[in-house]
């Protein structure tokens, strides 16, 4: 009927839980839940869940996530409430401690939940790949690259990212990681900073005074000491405003290409932010639902085993339509496996009728001016080879 069409010895499983979109940060703050419940919908009015393996996510536990986070972190996460607590004896609070309640990772009613349900989604997702029994996962509710070993950051609190790698590692010899959100995925890069295990790599606007968080230039690759085995293996592409399709497909392919065949993984886990896309509520790039799903379809053509996240994306009906068009390619479409897409958006109670327009051919946000000279896209990949040399092989 839809002609989605299920994948002949290919397995694309897809994780979510539905309890987890219900979760509110508070009226006026960009991270909405919900675009999870959109994205999903939309997914669905295309007849994608009859050509994958659907599951709910479970919530994971307090175990899984001391793997990564500290246990007095994760003792404080679980019994925050909204309100705020009495100051510490010594004057400093736990709040400031571990940067929870300010306003960009604030507490708010059963966040402990939507942090458990985040990162079991992902944990799934990690373990059907080590089983074999998955060749995409899919976690959309996923991709908190911020979060830290004990500190909350950038409305990331569990970083379901880390716990997914190094669930992967106990089955695959080497992880590579990417990062399209807008933002640099400083808390992937900072776990694995000294290990040649997993490579990094973040595309990213980057501005150290104005954009946040600051950090990720081009020779930040990891600490460069003769004892880490990690120097080297963080790669960071830093961007300006305005990067279109075009140059950013260029870009990724070209040093992605480089990584993989210099640092031969064995897993890929990519990080989907839809933030990157143009129109973003706090983006500043110019990439339309094609050029961001061209990531996805180069890393599928790799045909390594791969976990797709979610992450940032403050326009929910844009995150929707890339995260769909991003399972429609896991699933094979772009391959013409199954017939195509439905031309048109089915009516969906949040996507206005006057927008019943095709979703791909939809130019998305005003065109901001590209500020990326072709001379500095140059210098990056030109930079990544020079880092890719020191990598054993
Ligand atoms: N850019 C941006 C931005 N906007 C906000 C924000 C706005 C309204 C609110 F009610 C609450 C927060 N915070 C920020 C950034 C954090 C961006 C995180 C991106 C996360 C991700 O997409 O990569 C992955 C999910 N925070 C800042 O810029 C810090 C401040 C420095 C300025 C803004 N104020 C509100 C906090 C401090
Ligand atoms: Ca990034
Ligand atoms: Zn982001």
């Amino acid at each position: 009927e839809y002609g989605i069409v299920r994948p002949k010895g290919y397995n694309v499983t897809f994780h979510t839980n539905p309890e987890m979109e219900k979760h509110h940060f508070g009226q006026t703050h960009p991270m909405k839940p919900w675009r999870l419940t959109l994205s999903k919908s939309l997914i669905m009015s295309y007849g994608m869940p009859y050509a994958m393996n659907n599951y709910i996510a479970r919530t994971a536990t307090y175990e899984e996530l001391n793997d990564y986070h500290s246990q007095d972190y994760l003792d404080y996460l679980g019994t925050v409430l909204p309100e705020p607590v009495p100051r510490d004896v010594d004057g400093g609070t736990n709040e400031m401690r571990f940067n929870l309640g300010g306003s960009d990772c604030p507490l708010f009613e059963g966040l402990y939940d939507y942090c458990s349900m985040s990162a079991g989604g992902s944990l799934d997702a990690a373990r059907k790949v080590c089983n074999k029994e998955s060749d995409i996962a899919i976690s959309w509710g996923g991709g908190l690259h911020h979060a830290k070993k004990m500190e909350a950051s950038g409305f990331c609190y569990i970083n379901d990212i880390v716990l997914a790698i190094l669930q992967l590692l106990r089955c695959y010899p080497r992880v590579l990681y990417i990062d399209i959100d807008v933002h640099h995925g400083d808390g992937v890069e900072e776990a694995f900073y000294s290990t040649d295990r997993v490579m990094t790599c973040s595309f990213h606007k980057y501005d150290p005074v104005s954009f946040f968080p600051g950090t990720g230039a081009l020779d930040d690759n990891g600490p460069k000491n003769e004892y880490n085995p990690g120097a080297h293996h963080a790669i960071n592409v830093p961007l300006n405003d305005g990067i279109t399709d075009e140059q950013y497909g260029w870009l990724f392919e070209n040093v992605i290409g480089s990584i993989v065949e210099r640092f031969r993984p064995s897993a890929i886990a990519l990080q989907c932010g839809a933030d990157s896309l143009a129109g973003d509520r706090l983006g500043r790039f110019n990439l339309q639902v094609q050029g961001h799903g061209q990531c996805v379809a180069f890393c599928k053509k790799l045909g390594l085993p791969m976990i797709l996240f979610g992450g940032g994306g403050y326009t929910p009906r844009n995150v929707a339509r890339a995260w769909t068009w991003e399972t429609a390619i896991a699933l094979g479409v772009d391959k013409k496996i199954n017939p195509v897409i439905p031309q048109h958006t089915p009516w969906r109670e949040h996507f206005r009728q006057e927008e019943l327009l095709p979703t791909l051919e939809q130019i998305l946000g005003d065109p901001k001016p590209n500020k990326n000279p072709q001379k500095r896209i140059l210098e990056i990949v030109q930079h990544v080879q020079e880092q890719l040399r020191f990598v054993q092989h």
